[in-house]
């Protein structure tokens, strides 16, 4: 089923998420309406609060050299932590939440990270570039944050600006 994605400035977005302790059928129906969600709207990553569920789930499915989005490459993250980051890259986001914006951000080039799948086995795996970047903007979901927080305060005032002119004419 596809849900309906919550969109700033909702507040629900500020709201920390907890960590899931059961591995349980509910799980494993979010996670699969998430996908529902992610592919119905376009996007390549999405947090459990964006469909207004304040857990540690998160779903990235990055297309691969071909450009084409296929499920085996889905990645289903439960209750993630950063163990080691490393370096820096610039790259410009969006976000489901806040549609239609796009900013460049910085975040760690490379991120070694612990989470569990579905089924509750514990995982623990390296990213870089894109990858990292759309674990840690995601990871930032979970913690109640969004992108347009880590830009600069002239572009994030214009966000602003915008936003209301956007909000007004709808
Ligand atoms: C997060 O973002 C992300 O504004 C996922 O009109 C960001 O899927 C991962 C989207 C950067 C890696 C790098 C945004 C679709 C999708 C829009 C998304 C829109 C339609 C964003
Ligand atoms: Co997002």
């Amino acid at each position: 089923m596809v849900r309906e994605i919550i969109t700033y400035p909702n507040k629900l977005l500020k709201q920390k998420s907890q960590d899931v302790t059961e591995f349980n059928e509910a799980l494993h129906t979010l996670l699969d309406d998430m996908y529902e969600t992610m592919m119905a709207k376009n996007g390549i990553g999405l947090a459990a609060i964006q469909v207004a569920i304040p857990q540690n789930v998160l779903i990235i499915n990055l297309p691969d050299k071909d450009d084409l989005q296929k499920k085996e490459n889905l990645i289903e993250v439960i209750n993630p932590k950063i163990i080691e980051k490393q370096g820096s890259m610039i790259y410009t986001e969006g976000c489901l939440s806040v549609p239609e914006y796009y900013e460049d951000v910085e975040r760690a080039k490379w991120i070694k990270v612990s989470y569990y799948d579905r089924e509750g086995n514990e995982i623990i795996r390296e990213c870089e570039d894109l990858l990292a970047v759309a674990f840690q903007h995601e990871m930032d979901h979970l913690n109640g944050e969004l992108f347009i927080e880590k830009l600069s305060f002239l572009k994030r005032k214009k966000f602003e600006k915008e936003w209301k002119k956007r909000l007004k004419a709808k």
